[in-house]
């Protein structure tokens, strides 16, 4: 199955797989095996590589991003249009192939290549849009621009949960910022990432443009700690763990870098009386175990008001029941394997924490049947005092934590009282309770939905969140002006010099 997806990708004989399905696992300083997050067996080793060849692949993007920086801007975007369109031709294998990889179902696999296919199209009209404003200059003569010019090349990290979007995110807008792009993919999904950058380098080089897309596979300690310090990537874009971000923010930093962060989310939804179960219902299930429970956006949380919690967690319950936990590339799965052994020893640790501090399981709790690395889907309800300290934290797997409040400002305060600030909802009927939730003093999050759940984000906005999130932005609205550098530029057409601020010199 594996070797006949790659085939179909163009990677089966890539120099860097040294083996698709092999029998032992190879792990050292240069293999690295993956294991099948379905069936727990060998899927493919991948060369990795050391600091010399990531210097290598940095000084390549330095000399393509010296190119592909003179090339006009809508120039560019007519060749990332093409990368669209390969993507579009390779959309479904690429989808097989993250669900081999990763565990995610069908339709999510697919989903995610969709997402990259959108923001090329995106990319493609913000390539004639790249624009700058002029200001009224206060001499006579005198003309004031701001301008974008391309960045750099941009270093880009990514989580193994969004092996292909979020890459996308980064990489074309960078192309059509004139930027070149170094990345470094989750260990956990290098496949995904070969595939993706092979098809999307290709297009470009076929059609003559500079060699813009650089991968490097290899470990955080050797690979990704010298592409964060390297001050020849003037933007570090990182998707990953508040932990993680936590130690690339400061080493950027200490080189005055640039950084855009997209970490860890521990997102509500709360569900108002007069809210309408028959969407809140399949949203919480959706944003509760979609994925299994392993996307930055996954409900973490569920603020239920007092007068209808019971209902509410019936019927969750209910449905949390026929969802079917397997194959993800069977027909009909709802819920995938989590991605490695450690992910579920931290579901199976969750849940201890959560009983011994007084919570209950509603639903699941356990391990779920199969050779690869199943979990049941699980809900969890808070002791009455709402005190359940785990529920603070980010664990990537489908735990639901179920509290309850009297008003919706208690449930704002709730929402709002974890470190993270990524995502949030309300369901609701009441434009009031909308517009509190939305409103200066209402959700923190960098996203806010009403009468949907906390995931799937559109392209089109501003993807990202507050506090232990990070800050950044990615991929749609403004976003594109993290990938460039901005130049206020002052023309004088005047016979003297004049001083602004009035200053009159000698
Ligand atoms: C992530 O989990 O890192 O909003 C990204 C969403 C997707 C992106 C998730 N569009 O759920």
């Amino acid at each position: 199955m594996l070797r006949g997806v790659l085939e179909e990708l163009g990677v089966a004989g890539h120099e860097r797989i040294s083996a698709i399905e092999p029998r032992e696992v190879a792990s050292d300083d240069r293999r690295h095996t993956t294991i099948s997050p379905t069936t727990a067996r060998p899927l493919a080793t991948v060369q990795l590589d050391d600091r010399a060849s990531l210097d290598r692949e940095v000084a390549a993007a330095v000399e393509a991003f010296r190119a592909w920086r003179e090339v006009p801007a809508p120039v560019r975007g007519q060749a990332v249009r093409a990368v669209g369109d390969a993507l579009r031709r390779h959309k479904e294998a690429l989808g097989a192939l993250i669900s081999l990889e990763v565990g995610k179902i069908r339709p999510e696999g697919l989903g995610e290549v969709q997402e990259t296919i959108d923001i090329a199209d995106f990319a493609v009209g913000l390539s004639r849009q790249l624009y700058g404003m002029t200001m009224p200059s206060e001499r006579p003569r005198h003309r004031i621009i701001e301008q974008w010019h391309p960045l750099g090349p941009v270093g880009v990290i990514t989580a193994f949960n969004f092996p292909n979007a979020v890459w996308g995110w980064n990489a074309m807008l960078a192309a059509v910022c004139g930027d070149s792009v170094v990345w470094k993919p989750s260990l956990m999904a290098p496949l995904t990432a070969l595939a993706t950058n092979e098809i999307c380098r290709r297009t470009l080089t076929d059609l003559g443009h500079p060699d813009i897309f650089r991968l490097v596979i290899g470990a955080d300690a050797v690979v990704g700690d010298s592409l964060v310090g390297d001050s020849r990537l003037p933007l570090i874009s990182a998707t990953g763990s508040c932990q993680m971000g936590r130690l690339v923010g400061q080493r950027v930093a200490a080189r005055l870098g640039r950084c855009l962060l997209e970490l860890g989310g521990n997102n509500a939804i709360i569900v108002e009386p007069d809210a309408d179960l028959d969407l809140a219902i399949p949203a919480i299930v959706f944003g509760a175990i979609g994925t299994a429970g392993q996307r930055c956006t996954t409900t973490r949380r569920l603020l239920v008001h007092e007068s209808i919690a019971d209902s509410v967690v019936e019927r969750l319950a209910r449905a949390y029941a026929s969802a079917s936990i397997g194959d993800p590339m069977a027909q009909g799965t709802l819920v995938g394997p989590l991605i490695n052994q450690r992910s579920v020893d931290a579901f199976l640790a969750a849940i201890a924490a959560a009983q011994s501090q007084g919570g209950t399981i509603i639903v699941g709790g356990k391990r779920a049947p199969g050779d690869g690395f199943f979990v049941q889907p699980t809900i969890v309800a808070a002791p009455r005092s709402n005190e359940l300290p785990i529920a603070g934290e980010e664990t990537f797997a489908p735990i639901l934590y179920v509290f309850t409040y009297r008003d919706l400002d208690a449930a704002i305060a709730l929402n709002n009282g974890v470190a993270q600030g990524l995502s949030s909802a309300l369901f609701s009927g009441s434009v009031g309770a909308s517009e509190r939730f939305l409103g200066p003093a209402g959700s923190d999050c960098g996203l806010a939905y009403v009468n949907l759940g906390t995931s799937g984000a559109e392209i089109g906005g501003a993807f990202g969140g507050e506090k232990d999130t990070g800050g950044g932005r990615e991929s749609g609205s403004d976003a594109w002006k993290h990938y460039m550098r901005r130049q206020t530029s002052t023309i004088s057409h005047a016979a003297q010099i004049m001083h602004a601020q009035g200053i009159r010199f000698g």
